[in-house]
C-alpha cells in the first residue's frame, strides 16, 4: 500500500512554484521552457506513463528547448487539489478526470453515465478521439474555466469491488456504501441503483475499505490491482458499467500563448498518444486480472455478470440520462445529445 506524505505538499508546492518562477525568467537568450505536468496517479500507472511519455516526446521533438517534470499523485496534493493549480497555472498541464471537476463544469459529468459508451473499449476510444461534441462543445465549457481538454481517452472499462457480496443487482447495492469521485452524477447514478455513495480522494480508499468506512468501489482493472484494493476486498464483479474516462489538459491562457510552432508540437503528441496510451491501459488492465488472480494471500472472486443482470443496471442507469438532461446539464442536454448521435454512428 502506498502512503502519502500530504504535510509536506505546501513545501513541495512551494519549491515547485519557485524553480517554475525562475525558470519562467530565464532571461533573453534563455530558450529552455520547463513545464509541470501533473497526474493524479503513481509511477507506473497509466496517467503517469502517459506524462512521462508526453515529456520525452516534447524534448525530443524540442531538442530539449521544452523540458516538462511529471508529478505523480500526491506530490502537489490531491486531486481536487490538481484541478485547483490547473486553473490557477500553479501546473502548465494535468491529466484529469472529469469527476473531480463534477462541481465546476457540470457537463462534465456526462462521464458518469453508465453504459453509454460501447462495450467495446477500442470503439470508445475511437469516439472519445474524434467526437465532436467531446473535442469542440466539451471542451467550450471547461475554458470557460481556463482549463483546455486537449483529448480524451479510456483508462480502461471500469468494475465493481465489494465485501461480503458480489454487486449482481441493485438489490445488492440496497444501502450499499460505494465511494465515488466527488461528482454529482456519479452520486446519482448510485443512489439510482439503492446504494449509499460516499466521496472520497482515492489516497483514502484503501483504508477506508479496510477499515469498512465504505464497502465498495468502482474502477479499472489495473488501478483496484496496482492501488491493492483487491486485497481489501472480497469479489471483484466484471460489471463494465463503464469506461474510466481522463483527459489531458492545459491551462488554457498559457496554452493560448504559447509559440504557434511549440502548440502546434502539443496537439501532435496529444493525437499521437491516442493509440500509444490505448495500448499501454490494455496491457496494465491484462497484466493486472492476472495479478489479481493469482494473488492467493488475498483471494479476489471474480464474477461475470450475465447480460440480462447488466440490463437491469441498463434501463435504471438510462433514467439518470434524463436526470442529467433536466437537473445537471445547464444546455438541456445538448452536448449529450449530440455525443449519443455519434455513438449511434459507431454502432
Ligand atoms: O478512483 C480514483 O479516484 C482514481 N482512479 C484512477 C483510475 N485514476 C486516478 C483517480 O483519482
Amino acid at each position: 500500500m502506498i502512503i502519502f506524505n500530504l504535510k509536506n505538499v505546501g513545501l513541495a508546492l512551494a519549491m515547485v512554484l519557485t524553480l517554475g518562477f525562475l525558470a519562467a525568467c530565464g532571461g533573453d537568450g534563455d530558450e529552455s521552457q520547463n513545464w509541470r505536468f501533473v497526474t493524479e496517479e503513481v509511477e507506473g500507472q497509466v496517467q503517469y506513463v502517459y506524462a512521462q511519455e508526453f515529456a520525452d516526446r516534447m524534448y525530443d521533438k524540442t531538442d530539449g528547448e521544452v523540458q516538462i517534470d511529471v508529478y505523480e499523485f500526491g506530490g502537489l496534493g490531491e486531486e481536487t487539489d490538481q484541478v485547483d493549480q490547473l486553473m490557477q497555472g500553479a501546473v502548465e498541464m494535468a491529466v484529469m478526470s472529469p469527476g473531480f471537476t463534477g462541481d465546476m463544469v457540470s457537463e462534465g459529468q456526462l462521464f458518469a453515465l453508465h453504459f453509454l459508451f460501447p462495450d467495446d473499449v477500442a470503439t470508445t476510444q475511437d469516439i472519445l478521439t474524434n467526437s465532436e461534441a467531446l473535442n469542440t462543445d466539451l471542451r467550450e465549457r471547461y475554458e470557460e474555466h481556463n482549463i483546455s481538454p486537449l483529448a480524451y481517452w479510456t483508462e480502461g472499462a471500469m468494475q465493481w469491488t465489494s465485501n461480503d457480496h458480489p454487486l449482481t443487482s441493485p438489490e445488492d447495492f440496497e444501502n450499499f456504501q460505494m465511494r465515488i469521485q466527488m461528482s454529482p452524477l456519479i452520486r446519482a447514478s448510485y443512489e439510482a441503483y439503492g446504494a449509499d455513495p460516499q466521496d472520497m480522494s482515492w489516497g483514502e480508499l484503501y483504508t477506508a475499505l479496510d477499515r469498512g468506512t465504505v464497502q465498495g468501489q468502482e474502477n479499472p482493472i489495473f488501478f483496484i490491482g496496482d492501488a491493492s484494493f483487491h486485497e481489501v476486498q472480497d469479489y471483484m464483479t466484471m460489471s463494465n458499467h463503464n469506461n474510466y474516462v481522463a483527459m489531458t489538459t492545459v491551462n488554457t491562457e498559457w496554452y493560448n500563448e504559447l509559440d504557434d510552432d511549440i502548440r502546434a508540437l502539443v496537439d501532435e503528441t496529444t493525437q499521437e498518444m491516442q493509440s500509444w496510451i490505448f495500448e499501454e491501459q490494455q496491457r496494465q488492465n491484462e497484466e493486472f486480472i492476472t495479478i489479481i488472480e493469482e494473488d492467493t494471500d488475498n483471494p479476489t472472486e471474480i464474477v461475470e455478470l450475465t447480460e440480462e443482470e447488466r440490463q437491469v443496471f441498463r434501463d435504471i442507469a438510462t433514467d439518470v440520462r434524463e436526470f442529467y438532461r433536466s437537473e445537471v446539464s445547464g444546455v438541456g442536454g445538448e452536448i449529450l445529445d449530440k455525443l449519443e448521435e455519434e455513438i449511434a454512428e459507431h454502432e
